[in-house]
């Protein structure tokens, strides 16, 4: 099914789902009944291991928005991910800044269709699997995609983000 055909998809969904479809992603987007919210509400709807779910999580770092696509294993060693990304400290973005870099809301952001790209890691722990799953814009949405299409969607950098 394209994006022409998932035509009942929300608007954010949407502009998600024709950027992977522009990129070639063969994976495509769909909208669960239950809510995908957080990786652990994600793994459920979809009966997946929670470290299979990518979250896009959006922090400031000189000054400026970046994107760390986590698995949902584990939290995000701030700190040693700067040193490792060769950045200045990475700090949560507030919900006005998510939304301000994305246009999405919490709990859908998504690893593209963003006003500008973000620079972008990717979690090496997303690597031991063969299928991710990503959210697409709500927090209802996602698609399903691995690690490596996640680095080259996002021009970003395969690096272990974990504790
Ligand atoms: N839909 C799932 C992945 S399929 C998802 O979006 N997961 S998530 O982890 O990326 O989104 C929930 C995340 O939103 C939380 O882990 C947290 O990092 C972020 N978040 C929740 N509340 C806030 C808040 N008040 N300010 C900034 N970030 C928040």
């Amino acid at each position: 099914m394209g994006p022409q055909e998932n035509a009942s998809l929300p608007v954010r969904s949407m502009q998600v789902a024709r950027v992977l479809a522009a990129a070639g992603v063969a994976g495509q987007v769909r909208e669960l009944a239950e809510s995908t919210r957080t990786a652990a509400e994600a793994a459920l709807a979809l009966g997946c291991d929670v470290g299979a779910i990518a979250n896009s999580l959006v922090f400031i770092s000189d000054d400026e928005p970046v994107l760390v696509l986590a698995s949902g294993q584990h939290k995000v060693n701030t700190n040693a991910l700067a040193d490792r990304w060769g950045r200045g400290k990475l700090r949560r973005a507030t919900p006005e800044q998510v939304r301000q870099a994305t246009g999405q809301a919490i709990g859908g952001v998504a690893p593209v269709g963003h006003p500008r790209a973000l620079p972008t890691v990717v979690d090496a722990a997303l690597a031991d699997y063969a299928r991710v799953w990503a959210a697409a814009g709500t927090p209802r949405t996602v698609f399903p995609t691995t690690a490596d299409e996640l680095v080259r969607l996002t021009g970003g950098l395969l690096l272990p983000v974990g504790p």
